[in-house]
């Protein structure tokens, strides 16, 4: 479906910066309606020339904390149309989805086996151009379409842990380590591996 590369902010001074401005995480904040806003994980998602649909899906349930408030952010670096992959979505989803484990692999459908009452929903294309982004909930159900064309469809994205979220048992992205430290229910808070970018002000 396409090359994902996670954490660049890990090894790249310039993409940290961007990556750590608060104004994106006061952005996130404020959509979600949270106080505070860490960074799950930053990806580059490269969809190339005649590069396959991206399956319908859930971003929450693969990741190690259960949160409502979850949010992610999809930046086009280049103009993302109905011919190169841009994403779709299923409106309102995300208000009867829960955390349930989804499995999804390449096949388009899947997702449907699980939820068979979302077939009934007229799906929502996001075409964008370059430089503008999508944002949405981790619990939306969305997907991409192929790209059809001979160039490729660059996007780069951050996914954003509300503070305070706790931690479900899921591996995923976490530091071995940090992993193997935590007990479930315990609060994500080590600044390495999911740091802080804003926490609005008391009283705000
Ligand atoms: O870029 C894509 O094709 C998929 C993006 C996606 O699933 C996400 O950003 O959560
Ligand atoms: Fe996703």
């Amino acid at each position: 479906m396409f090359t994902q590369a996670l954490k660049l902010r890990e090894v790249h001074e310039g993409m940290r910066e961007i990556m750590d401005d608060p104004r994106l995480g006061k952005l996130a904040a404020d959509l979600a309606g949270v106080q505070g806003i860490r960074i799950w994980h930053d990806q580059a998602l490269i969809k190339p020339p005649f590069g396959n649909a991206t399956a319908w899906h859930l971003d929450n349930p693969f990741w190690s904390f259960s949160s409502k408030d979850a949010i992610s952010l999809w930046v086009a670096l280049d103009d993302a149309t109905l011919e190169n992959g841009c994403l779709y979505y299923l409106p309102g989803t995300h208000k009867q989805a829960t955390f349930e484990p989804t499995n999804i692999g390449s096949n388009q459908r899947d997702l449907f086996k699980i939820y068979p009452q979302w077939l009934s929903i007229a799906s929502v294309a996001t075409p964008c151009p370059a430089g503008s982004a999508v944002l949405h909930n981790g619990l939306v159900a969305h997907g991409a379409g192929a790209n059809m064309t001979n160039r490729p469809r660059r996007a780069m994205t951050c996914a954003y842990m509300p503070d305070g979220s706790t931690f479900n048992g899921v591996r995923n992205v976490l530091p071995e380590e940090y992993h193997f430290s935590l007990k479930v229910g315990e609060i994500l808070d080590n600044h390495a591996a999911v740091p802080l970018i804003y926490k609005a002000e008391a009283g705000s």
